[in-house]
């Protein structure tokens, strides 16, 4: 069967189109976060875009079983337990736990997508896991979606997307239409970056605010590492992401 895969630069650019597939990105950095948050042994991600639903929900949970993260503009919120950091969510800190989290850009792309069966959130660690899975689905039409910063295109999660679609397209040899040229050009951006993946989180504009705000040198490595994690974290019910 051949794989159609799209790819859209933000949330607003998807067309009303049934997917059966959506894998969502956010290099820099919630998709890192919540990739590592599992990996760790978070029992499972909520997320929201609007901060009074989220800290609603984590009322009604045991509170030793919760924990808060919020950022925005890069930085965390007063009141809430964590940032948007992959450092941050340590074993220590997450096992066992469900993380109740909003960020700028990443936590709004997984709400748009939430109604497509399959929904998949990819960072670069993860990328040759969500490719498998993706295989192993036999599905049609795949949409990747970044997450951008604040509506407009990010440099960092279109390498990601074009990384996956490269993964695909070669390494499993599958048949695959890549369907727009927003793809194209990922795909593009991915040959020339993938000998430097550090470099090109650093040139984009998000990683330039990241390095404006602190030190964020062990973020950014943790963010270009490629295929490290074999986490694919899954919705498994409306918002609440599982690892699988
Ligand atoms: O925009 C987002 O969703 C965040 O990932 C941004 S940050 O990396 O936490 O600054």
């Amino acid at each position: 069967m051949i794989i159609n895969l799209s790819y859209y630069h933000v949330a607003d650019d998807v067309p009303e189109t049934e997917y059966d597939i959506a894998v969502v990105i956010d290099v820099l950095r919630a998709t890192t976060t919540i990739s590592w948050a599992l990996k760790n042994g978070a029992d499972s991600i909520q997320v929201f875009s609007n901060l009074d639903l989220l800290k609603n929900a984590a009322g009604n949970w045991d509170a030793d079983y919760r924990l808060m993260l919020a950022e925005r503009g890069g930085k965390k919120i007063n009141g809430f337990d964590l940032g948007n950091s992959p450092l941050s969510v340590t074993k220590e800190i997450v096992k066992g736990k469900r993380l109740f989290m909003s960020t700028t850009n990443g936590t709004k792309a997984l709400e748009k997508v939430q109604n497509v069966e399959y929904l998949f959130a990819m960072a670069l660690p993860n990328r040759k896991a969500i490719a498998q899975r993706i295989m192993s689905l036999n599905k049609k039409n795949v949409l990747i979606l970044g997450s951008g910063w604040e509506g407009a295109y990010s440099l960092e999660d279109s390498l990601a997307a074009g990384a996956l679609a490269y993964y695909i397209k070669e390494k499993f040899n599958a048949d695959v239409n890549i369907f727009n040229d927003e793809l194209q050009a990922s795909l593009a951006l991915w040959n020339t970056w993938k000998n430097d993946i550090l470099k090109c989180l650093k040139t984009a504009t998000h990683g330039k605010r990241l390095t404006s705000l602190g030190d964020y040198e062990d973020d950014f490595r943790c963010c270009s590492e490629l295929d490290c994690l074999d986490i694919v974290p899954t919705q498994v019910e409306r918002g609440v992401i599982r690892a699988s």
